[in-house]
């Protein structure tokens, strides 16, 4: 060590006390670590998380990666034209654009994100592919449909002549006002485990219906809507974006349950948290869903309501979720 650096490390020492600096261990090794999950899981949430499960457990079934199933279920939501909160068919902006949102998050922690995408039918794939091929982890608009193009995705109108109709059935009234449990919620978030007790996640929505052109919610945002942490466990989120945002949900659920709160409590923790900050809480709704390592999954959201979907290989089934105000 040269002397400049003796010094600024004495000086260090001289700080943080030697003691504090030797009795040091890193946050994540203060809580017991969880035992792995030895099967397979899926969780999505809505009820259309049932088709999305199933395909995605295909996947997890065959021993793939759970980066591979979570991609593979959420484009089944999002090919779907009746779902109109995400991908071909989800509604349209106020001046009648269908702008998409997704993230995916993998068990090395690599993550992928594309916002304001317009005319690509799977999102989540354009979010895989700026994780994979690009040095970057988030991509907007005109740059991330260049690069969906570039990689053989295809154009296409994803307004449908429903979606069309309900938008000008809006424009008549033209109130921004979002309704709890409809229109601008019912956005896929999913995560899984795999047969090797990796974890990834995925999220992609149509977002708010009727937003403003340019608006971006939190479903594109890594923390907010999904994070996954393959040692503790993952945490996703529906519901009005700004509000997840505000509070970067899905990783302070994460880092709740590293601290050793179960995933129902930690979802708890994070819907209590918006309830105390958020004076409007009363008129907006936030889900979060998690699972942690071992295969446990909870759920909470603010209003009632919520539900999501659980694939555990023996059966698929929608759960009600608890929720702050009844
Ligand atoms: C958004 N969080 O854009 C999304 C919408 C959503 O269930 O989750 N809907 O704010």
């Amino acid at each position: 060590m040269n002397s400049r650096r003796k010094f600024i490390f004495h000086s260090f020492l001289g700080t943080v006390g030697l003691s504090s600096l030797t009795s040091w261990k890193p946050f994540s090794a203060q809580s017991k670590p969880l035992a792995t999950a030895t099967k397979p899981m899926v969780v999505s949430t809505w009820n259309h998380g049932l088709a999305a499960n199933d395909a995605a457990w295909q996947v997890l079934n065959a021993k793939g990666r759970a980066l591979d199933a979570v991609e593979t279920g959420v484009k089944v939501t999002e090919a779907d034209p009746k779902v109109t909160t995400v991908g071909y068919g989800g509604y349209p902006d106020r001046e009648g654009k269908v702008t998409l949102d997704a993230c995916i998050m993998d068990e090395e922690g690599n993550c992928g994100s594309v916002a304001f995408l317009q005319n690509i039918k799977h999102p989540i794939s354009v979010a895989r592919l700026v994780m994979e091929k690009t040095p970057h982890v988030f991509m907007v608009g005109e740059g991330a449909q260049r690069l969906a193009l570039a990689h053989g995705f295809k154009k296409e109108n994803l307004l449908t002549p429903q979606a069309a109709k309900a938008w000008k059935e809006w424009l008549k009234t033209s109130k921004y006002k979002p309704v709890i449990n409809a229109e601008n919620h019912d956005t896929i978030s999913m995560l899984a485990i795999d047969a090797q007790g990796n974890m990834s996640g995925a999220c992609t929505t149509s977002g708010a219906a009727w937003k403003m052109h340019g608006r971006i919610g939190d479903s594109p945002i890594i923390g907010a809507a999904l994070y996954v942490d393959n040692e503790v466990g993952g945490a996703c989120a529906t519901g009005l974006g700004e509000a997840v945002i505000k509070m970067v949900g899905s990783h302070l659920v994460v880092e709740l349950m590293r601290q050793g709160l179960s995933p129902q409590e930690a979802c708890r923790a994070a819907v209590e948290r918006i309830v105390k900050k958020q004076k409007n809480y009363k008129e907006l709704q936030v889900g979060f869903l998690a699972m942690n390592k071992a295969g446990e999954v909870g759920a909470y959201s603010v209003q009632s309501g919520f539900n999501y979907a659980v694939h555990n290989g023996q059966e698929n089934k929608l759960i009600d979720a608890r929720s702050m105000v009844k």
